[in-house]
């Protein structure tokens, strides 16, 4: 877990200087070789970990425009992911879906840009998963903010209703854009709702990956031995802004700095070595992780942009003749 907290945390890194450049002396999001917005998930890294290191390959993930840490979390392949962030034609969509739009079939991962389109995609694949008698779950991961509409809502009765192995992940990092959580939702516990729909709610209030990895067990397990939907609650932190270029100006005084001081990923180095682990296993961790980034965003760089023409390509079925 360690190791993919680390990479995700580099990739993203990688991310923010490709970003910036062409986009000077005026910040203008449509230039540079990433145009359009980016929203990081640094201090997020926790949940994507302990959740997905339940799963298999098999299992369905649906995540939201934040999705890097999930994305590589869950395996999708990082140079096909780093391509298409690069909008290059060797990218998981041919560069046409962007950084809020990744696809991998491979690992039955997918993203949006839609607040709250997955859940419903998840709940589906869950049935799905149930009536073919495979051991398949669904992961639907969320924002605090989008567990006010009404797809969330609706989501969590269909699946109560069939009993649909599938597990849903809010991630409250306490900030829908640039509105607290207080402001939009009249519960303190979002894990509170889950009662509404018959379901266990499971609150973890610690950006921890051990500790989600053990709520996210019992709701897994649960999910595959037919027990139907959990709704799992995590407090987590967005160390940056909303999106790159965010001013930030809705955050209190200091709670900028104060959140960098709870950093999960040096702190769960710290404990890691005070439980015993050797610091050269760690070390080791962070130099596989930055090799594959180095690796993914060399590949990506090298690719070609998609021609024109390639524009018109995956958007008509062609009809045959019977
Ligand atoms: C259906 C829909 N409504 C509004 C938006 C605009 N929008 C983009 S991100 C966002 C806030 C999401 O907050 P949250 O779910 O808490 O996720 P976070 O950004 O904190 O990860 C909104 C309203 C959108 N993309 N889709």
């Amino acid at each position: 877990m360690y190791e993919k907290m680390h990479q995700s945390r580099l990739f993203e890194s990688r991310i923010k200087e490709a970003y910036f450049e062409g986009k000077s002396p005026l910040f203008n999001m449509a230039k540079g070789p990433i145009p359009g917005e980016m929203h990081l998930s640094n201090g997020q890294e926790p949940c994507a970990v302990g959740v997905c290191e339940h799963l298999t390959d098999g299992d369905f993930v649906t995540a939201t425009h934040r999705p890097h840490h999930v994305a590589i979390a869950k395996g999708v392949n990082l140079r096909a992911m780093a391509a298409e962030i690069f909008g290059r034609s060797s990218g998981l969509s041919g560069g046409r879906g962007g950084h809020m739009h990744l696809f991998d079939p491979a690992v039955n991962f997918s993203c949006s840009g839609i607040i709250g389109q997955g859940l419903g995609p998840a709940v589906g694949a869950a049935l799905s998963f149930a009536l073919q008698g495979l051991p398949h779950i669904a992961v639907a991961f969320l924002g605090e903010g989008a567990a006010n509409q009404g797809a969330f809502h609706e989501a969590l009765n269909l699946a109560a209703i069939w009993k649909a192995p599938v597990v849903f992940v809010i991630e409250d990092n306490g900030y829908g854009i640039s509105v607290a959580k207080r402001h939009c939702t009249a519960v303190a516990r979002n894990s509170d709702r889950a009662i509404a729909y018959a379901m266990p709610g499971i609150h973890v209030d610690a950006n921890d990956p051990d500790l989600i990895h053990e709520a996210a067990g019992t709701a897994i397990a649960r999910a595959r031995s037919g027990g139907g939907p959990s709704l799992i609650e995590i407090v987590t932190t967005r160390l940056e802004g909303h999106f790159i270029g965010d001013q930030e100006g809705y955050r209190p005084d200091g709670e900028v700095a104060a959140l960098a001081a709870i950093d999960p990923i040096p702190a769960y180095r710290a404990r890691l070595e005070a439980e015993g682990v050797d610091p050269a296993l760690l070390d080791e961790a962070e130099h596989i992780a930055a090799a594959a980034v180095a690796d993914a965003f060399a590949f990506a760089r090298g690719s070609e942009m998609p021609s024109a023409a390639q524009a018109l390509e995956a958007v008509f079925v062609e009809r045959t003749a019977a």
